[in-house]
């Protein structure tokens, strides 16, 4: 029996990627380069500092100090959160809400597991802040995805075993930290790039608590 749904959000409950790649994009130009929409699918689930690493490594800059790299990423979110802080809950992809209200329903536990450290902001944006009894972000954890801390501390927060857990990942990196982590998981997405997951579905609209009985 499951115990706790974990959630990844940008790309499970949310569409963020869209205003990730606005912001590195507009850092990449003013560094005098560009890079495109299907680089940006790599940035996926990636945390800042390691986003901004793989972005220098495009426009073939080196060097840049430690305080340089900080500052940039800086800049960087601050475009970013001037986006993110006009979100309205219509943003919420297709069946999230209703899904996450019907694991409540069935009293299983539900948290959120980003990389993001923006993810209060965002719930709160969408007005989602209340259907979760424990958040996770990058603000809480040391070691990203692929590293299971994220979702270990997760399932802690909830006092569910990693084995009764449930989680939904976007990324790669995040299934493998899921199953790291001793849990069962749903891709969110396509079966090629998440080959690992139990079961891929698009979207949270298409998954039910039956189906997850039987992963
Ligand atoms: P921030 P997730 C990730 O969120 C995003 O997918 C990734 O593109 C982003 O770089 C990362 O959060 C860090 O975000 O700059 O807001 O701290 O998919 O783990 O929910
Ligand atoms: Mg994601």
């Amino acid at each position: 029996n499951i115990q706790a749904c974990i959630f990844d959000l940008d790309g499970v409950i949310v569409d963020t990627a869209v205003y990730h790649y606005k912001a590195w994009k507009r850092l990449a130009n003013t560094l005098g380069f560009d890079f495109t929409e299907h680089q940006n699918e790599q940035l996926k689930g990636v945390s800042r500092m390691a986003s901004l690493e793989l972005i220098l490594g495009w426009g073939g800059i080196n060097g840049k100090t430690e305080e340089e790299k900080l500052a940039m990423a800086t800049q960087k979110n601050e475009w970013y959160t001037e986006m993110i802080n006009k979100m309205t809950p219509a943003e919420i992809l297709p069946g999230a809400r209703e899904f996450v209200e019907s694991c409540r329903a069935a009293a299983i536990k539900t948290a959120i597991g980003s990389a993001s450290k923006n993810t209060l902001t965002i719930l709160n944006k969408l007005e989602l802040t209340p259907l979760f009894d424990a958040v996770i972000d990058g603000n809480s954890v040391n070691k990203p995805k692929p590293d299971p801390e994220v979702f270990i501390k997760g399932a802690e927060a909830l006092n569910a075993r990693p084995s009764q857990c449930i989680v939904f990942e976007d990324a790669m990196a995040g299934i493998e930290a899921a199953i790291a982590g001793g849990m069962k998981t749903v891709g969110i997405g396509s079966a090629d790039t998440l080959a690992l997951a139990d079961v891929v579905v698009t979207g949270l609209d298409k998954v039910t608590l039956e189906m997850l009985t039987s992963i």
